[in-house]
Parts: structure tokens; sequence; C-alpha cells
């Protein structure tokens, strides 16, 4: 699994197990409707107690209570903008209640923190303006502080995006798909393909099939996985071994250029790949792995470890941050067991945005999100 700095998450965030949750508060901190109301009934009357204690707070400050009842540790309260068409400083409040409940929980030396979407339900924020605020101000946040933070979406219909993107896209996905059935059927053809391709090199050298070591997969993720997925994994791992057992004294033969590239893609390592590609940018370590919203710890394995194996969305995210165009992605995917799909929605995402040149894992996943897609 990707540890993600940053992710949007759909939730009832009274249920969120992290240091502290957010709570999108009135100035008297005494309680009302919407999430507050939610969170006080959640914590308990102890939490109103507390706040009591507190004698209110200012528009766009922030202050933090005990979580009680509450499965988090602590709930910090802050006091947001009421919407009045957006010339009143309610951009620069919004960000502020953001910038403040993060110092908080750095203060208290948090490591995670969940937010509800800040003044967007009973106080007007319009809705779109009001998710891009919260991501790109825990965005430019997270350049400088470690820390995990959970965007909560309490309903579907509270998160919305751009509808002129979400248009473009869906008219992208429809391309790619055009006369090619449904995601199911596309899958089978994608199937059908490396089948293919495998029983060739069988016909190539009939003994061929005795040299592949046992799938290593089938108890684990084979299993766990069942279905066309797992099958395509699996064909595409034989025929990758076949490669790599392939005796250079024997006449097996194979597409010469094919064969080089196979060869090439063997030869290096994941880690060795990310590392070179950030060599070859320019890059520092940290400015990889926050670009790619991954956490320190996976991607010191990358440094330590020369054969590690992502998982998928990590080896995504890495190409994203290293601003690969779209066959090295997939190249560095290959070294991750794993491969690009047009039949796969989230995957058709990825490639829409490398193409556009927009190498922002933030949008992508905020866009990933909106359609359902495990986010990267
Ligand atoms: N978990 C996560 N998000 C939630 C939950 C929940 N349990 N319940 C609601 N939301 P709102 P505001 C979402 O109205 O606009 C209160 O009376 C909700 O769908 O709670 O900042 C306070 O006392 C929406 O997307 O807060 C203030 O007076 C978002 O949380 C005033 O409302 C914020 O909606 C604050 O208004």
């Amino acid at each position: 699994m990707k540890t993600m700095p940053f992710q949007i998450i759909r939730n009832d965030i009274t249920k969120m197990k992290v240091d502290a949750i957010v709570n999108a508060a009135c100035p008297t901190l005494l309680g009302g409707g919407g999430v507050d109301g939610a969170i006080h009934q959640a914590a308990g009357p102890e939490l109103l107690a507390e706040c009591r204690t507190l004698h209110g707070c200012q528009t766009g400050e922030a202050k933090i209570t005990k979580g009680y009842l509450l499965p988090c540790k602590w709930v910090i309260h802050t006091v947001e903008p009421v919407w009045h068409g957006g010339s009143h400083g309610e951009r620069e409040l919004l960000a502020s209640c953001y910038r403040k409940s993060l110092a908080l929980a750095v203060e208290y030396r948090l490591e995670s923190i969940a937010f509800p979407l800040i003044s967007s339900g009973a106080y007007g924020y319009p809705k779109e303006e009001a998710l891009e605020m919260a991501v790109d101000t825990i965005r430019a946040f997270l350049k400088d502080h470690n820390l995990d933070v959970y965007l909560v979406i309490f309903q579907k219909s509270d998160y919305q995006l751009s509808k002129g993107l979400v248009e473009d896209i869906s008219a992208f996905l429809k391309e790619a798909w055009k006369g090619k059935g449904d995601p199911h059927a596309r899958e089978e053809e994608h199937l059908d393909s490396v089948a293919g391709e495998l029983e060739s090199l069988y016909i190539e050298d009939p003994y061929l099939a005795d040299s592949i070591p046992p799938y290593p997969y089938e108890e684990s993720r084979h299993l766990k996985k069942p279905g066309i997925q797992g099958r395509i994994k699996r064909v595409e791992w034989q025929i990758k071994q076949l490669y790599h057992s392939r005796d250079p004294f024997t006449n097996f033969c194979v597409d010469s250029k094919r064969e080089e590239q196979f060869f090439s893609e063997l030869e290096e390592s994941f880690s060795h790949m990310v590392l070179r590609k950030i060599d070859e940018k320019g890059m520092t370590d940290p400015e990889c792995y926050k670009k790619a919203n991954l956490d320190r710890k996976p991607f010191s394995k990358i440094r330590s470890h020369e054969d590690y194996q992502p998982s998928r969305a990590t080896a995504l995210a890495l190409g994203i941050a290293l601003e690969l165009p779209l066959s090295e992605l997939q190249e560095l995917l290959g070294k991750a067991g794993d491969t690009l799909s047009h039949a796969r929605k989230g995957d058709l995402i990825v490639e829409y945005f490398v193409k556009k040149g927009i190498y922002d894992i933030y949008q992508i996943n905020q866009v990933l999100f909106d359609f359902e897609e495990p986010l990267i």
C-alpha cells in the first residue's frame, strides 16, 4: 500500500482514527449543526464543557481540545468564514483556518489530522472553490512539514470539481473506449493478446515451458484478487520469465528489436531507474517524494534496496513526480511488475494528464477520487 501524506477519502469524520480531527465550528465554539453537531454528539458532553472554557474563537483562528469519546485524541476547532460573495476576505480567512489548524497539529507534534470541507455547508462557500482552497493550502503546508493529512468527504455531492475538466476527461475516456465495448470485454481482449504472445513463444521453442519457475503470486496476490486482472498478471509474468531465462546457446529466436527492449528493461531495476531519473532531472530525493505525495520511509527503501518492488500506486506516483512521458511511465511500471492498461479507467485518467504534460499528483488524485478510482 502506498503511504500518502495527503489523501482524500469518503468517510464520517467522527470515525477517523487519527491524532486530530478538525471541527468546522461557530465563533462561540458551543456546537451547532452539520459536522460540528456530529462531532459534539460523538464526543459526548465533556467536549462541550471544555469548549466553554475557551471563550470562543475568532474567524480564521483555531483552538484545540481533547477528543473524549471520539476515536481521535484531539479536536481542533476552527471558525470559518461565512460566504458573502467572495469580496469580504473569505478566501484569506478560509486559508487561515487550514493553516492555523495545521500549525496547531505541528505544535502538538501530531502525526495525522483529518479535515472536513470547511465552510462548504451551512456557511455557503462555493464547493468547488472550497475544495481547491483546501487542497492548495494543505499542499503548500506539506512542502515543509511531515504530517498525514486527510480531507474527509462526507457525501459525494459535497465534492465538486471544475465541470469543464470533468467533461473533458469523460470525453477522453469515451474516445479511448470508442468501439471497444465494456471494460470487461477490453480486459478480455488484453488477456487474449498477452496469451497469444506467450503461445507464440512456446511455438518457437516448445521446451521453454520447462524453464519457467512456478508463479510466485498464486498463493497470496492471485487468490486474493482472482479474476481477469490476476490472469493477465500471470501471463505477463510468464512472458518476462521466458525472456529472462533464455539460454543464449539455443536457437530461441524472437524479434530482435523487442528482445533488445525487453533485455534493457530487465537489466535496470525499478530503484535504479527512479534514482537515475532523479539525477537526470537534477531533483533532490525530498523534492521527488514530496512531489509524488509519498512518505519518506517507502522512498528510503528505494535508496537502500536495489530490488525494491513498489506498489502500483507508488510506481505511478514516482513516474508522475519524475514527469516521465507515457512510454517511460509504462517502462517504469513494468519494472514494478505492472502495466498501464486502457481497460482501467484510473490508468486512462493518468494518461490524460501525462499527455497534457500536467504532472500534478494532487490534481490527478482529485480527479481519480471524483471518478471513484484508487488514488495514487
Ligand atoms: N463528517 C465529515 N464531513 C461532514 C460531516 C461528518 N460527519 N457532517 C457534515 N459534513 P457544515 P460549515 C460536511 O455545514 O459550512 C455549523 O452549524 C458537510 O457535508 O458542517 O463550515 C457550525 O456550528 C460539508 O461538506 O460546516 C457553524 O456554525 C462540510 O462538512 C456552521 O455550521 C461542512 O459543512 C459551519 O458551516
